[in-house]
């Protein structure tokens, strides 16, 4: 409903009423914010035009959630902020958004541009738009209702286009309540045609690296989080078997194909990484998560294909044999169809020595899982919730932390695409419960987050956030006391706790009985499972407390050769 159906007599609108007509006819269902001066009415009107409005604690939580919506549908997550502090907030969250390439719009109001300009202190003044522009992929000011259809059409091309990221949006206080003729307000309106433009690639570069794949003995295909985003997984799926080449799944692409597929090769990264001869990364950069595609985990004389819509990629880290300039889905569907004549396929060979490597990893990630400790370690304890979550495949698995992170990864299978959210291309700790609220909202399933504990602290607070909504979601707290571990003693003459240090005996699962959800607090893999059973069966806001060995973590997890010190390089 907007503005003119429900005030048929009224002669004037304003910008405040016609931002929430734009927003609602642009398909916008749900905004992910923190009110307060001078949006929070805006907030109001949202709602009572029937867009959903999730009000958080922090604004970078509602930050994260609102990019993951956008991860999650192709459509831009859409966070409100108020001016200056809440503006800065949410703005992690969208330059996180940016980098990840996940389209979202951070809309904020902002104070008076005359008081801001001439630096004469205006209540929360910042010149939010400047300050957006180096982090995000596009930034825009509507100073007059009558811009408004214009600025948000160009706000969720900038999201969409091309790489998908973060755009700032920056609202006025003045231009929220000038006014303007209703009729010539609701005539301005109007959605963006085709705002994903599909990129078909060029035929040749197609036939180029068809050419360089049927020459290789050893190929490998890297699927990414991009492919995930592009929803690939049909066209993936067939060249993949089509062909017989395995496939390494960057950590947010785990279910695009299952990992229980026979050529996911996750549990031989190393060896594939380092002998494959052609790699084709589908939806995945060179960045550090694959080392830049060079130095000791690489073979040296390995040839590269690269899958994506963004030129500007090709050759980042390291030249690329074969570019495919072009949207995901439409380079694979011009790979199937032109493939036939390259016979493209993989020997069995290089599948016995992957499934060799496989078989052995397993076995000792086997005994790792099976040996029981007192207190938990992250095998045992991540083996009870991979065995519960065998009944639970098609929910959504949100998991920060280090060594809470790399373990879930390796230890808890994923079967769907998107289904699994992490802390993505920047490492970046604070986006559990954002994401968990986020894709609890927008995907309608319900989520498990597995947190460590440091990890959870950043947003915990949005506990109370996901009670006040009656969200299904369980956050299960690796807690290990600390940073990595807790254990360590700290240096200082007063006695003051060691850096890494946080408190062992925290009980997590307190927070969440201040607000009425339910509370666990397990020290076995028995208690942990019947927990997690109980929390993922009543679909209501859980948190599970989980005692974990103070001393068993890594320094930073799976990463502890980025340490400046680190001697493990
Ligand atoms: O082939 P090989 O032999 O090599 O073996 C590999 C696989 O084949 C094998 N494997 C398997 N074997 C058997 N079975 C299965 N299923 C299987 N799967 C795999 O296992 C090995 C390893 O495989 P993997 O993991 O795939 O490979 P590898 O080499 O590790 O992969 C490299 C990476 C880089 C791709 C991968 O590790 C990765 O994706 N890593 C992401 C790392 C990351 O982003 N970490 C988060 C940041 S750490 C740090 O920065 C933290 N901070 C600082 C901070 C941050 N980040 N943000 C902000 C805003 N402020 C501060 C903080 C504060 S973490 C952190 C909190 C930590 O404390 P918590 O309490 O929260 O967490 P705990 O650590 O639990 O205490
Ligand atoms: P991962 O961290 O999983 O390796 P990255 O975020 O590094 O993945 O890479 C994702 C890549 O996917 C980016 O370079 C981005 O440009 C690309 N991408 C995203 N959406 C599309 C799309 N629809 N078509 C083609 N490429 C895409
Ligand atoms: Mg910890």
């Amino acid at each position: 409903m907007n503005y003119i159906t429900e005030n048929p007599n009224a002669a004037l609108t304003d910008g405040m009423h016609l931002l929430v007509d734009a927003l609602k006819i642009n398909g916008v269902e749900a905004i992910y914010g923190v009110v307060g001066i001078p949006v929070t009415d805006l907030a109001r009107y949202a709602q009572k035009a029937g867009i959903r409005y999730i009000g958080f604690r922090h604004e970078q939580s509602a930050g994260h959630a609102a990019a993951i919506s956008g991860y999650l549908t192709k459509k831009p997550g859409i966070c409100l902020t108020v001016s200056a502090p809440g503006f800065l907030n949410g703005l992690t969250a969208l330059t996180e958004a940016t980098i990840n390439g996940f389209p979202m719009i951070q809309i904020s109001g902002s104070s008076d541009r005359n008081i801001i300009d001439l630096q004469q202190g205006d209540y929360e003044g910042l010149d939010q738009m400047n300050v957006a522009k180096p982090f995000v992929k596009a930034a825009y000011r509507i100073n007059r209702p009558q811009d408004i259809a214009i600025g948000v059409a160009r706000a969720i091309r900038a999201a969409l286009s091309g790489r998908p990221g973060g755009v700032y949006l920056d609202i006025t206080t003045a231009m929220l309540s000038t006014t303007m003729d209703v009729h010539e307000a609701q005539a301005s309106l109007f959605t963006p045609v085709d705002p994903i433009p599909v990129q078909i690639p060029c035929s040749t570069a197609v036939k180029r690296a068809l050419k360089l794949l049927s020459g290789a003995t050893k190929p490998l295909v890297i699927i990414g989080k991009g492919a995930a985003y592009s929803q690939a997984e049909g066209q993936l799926k067939e060249f993949i078997e089509k062909t017989g080449i395995p496939f390494l799944p960057m950590s947010m692409a785990k279910g695009v194909l299952p990992d229980d597929h026979p050529q996911c090769a996750a549990s031989a990264r190393s060896l594939v990484l380092g002998q494959a001869d052609v790699v084709m990364l589908v939806g995945a950069r060179l960045n550090w998560l694959l080392n830049h595609g060079k130095g000791k985990k690489w073979n040296p004389n390995a040839k590269f294909i690269q899958l994506d819509v963004c030129a500007e990629e090709m050759d980042s880290n390291r030249p690329i044999e074969a570019p495919v300039v072009g949207s995901i889905c439409a380079s694979l569907d011009m790979i199937l169809c032109k493939m036939e004549p390259f016979n493209i396929r993989c020997g069995e060979a290089w599948m016995k020595s992957i499934n060799a490597v496989k078989q052995a990893n397993a076995e000792k990630m086997q005994q790792k899982l099976n040996t029981p400790t007192e207190p938990m370690n992250y095998f045992n304890s991540l083996k009870a919730v991979s065995e519960v979550l065998q009944d639970y495949k098609d929910i959504y698995l949100v998991n920060e932390g280090a060594n809470a992170l790399d373990n879930t990864r390796n230890i808890v299978n994923m079967y769907h695409p998107r289904l699994r959210l992490d802390t993505g291309t920047w490492g970046v700790m604070g986006v559990g419960m954002g994401y968990s609220i986020g894709a609890a909202v927008t995907g309608g399933k319900q989520v498990l987050a597995v947190e460590g504990d440091s990890a959870f602290g950043f947003s915990g607070m949005e506990i109370e956030t996901i009670c006040r909504y009656r969200l299904p979601i369980t956050v299960l707290v690796l807690n290990n006391g600390g940073i990595y571990r807790g254990d360590e003693k700290g240096q200082g003459q007063n006695g003051d706790p060691a850096p890494t240090m946080l408190m062992p005996e925290a009980r997590y699962d307190r927070l969440i009985e201040a607000f009425g959800g339910m509370a666990f607090h397990v020290t076995t893999p028995e208690e942990l499972k019947e927990a997690l059973s109980a929390a993922l069966a009543s679909k209501s806001p859980a948190l599970i407390n989980c005692v974990i060995d103070p001393s068993v973590g890594l320094e930073s997890g799976h990463i502890g050769n980025l340490n400046p010190h680190s001697t493990v390089k």
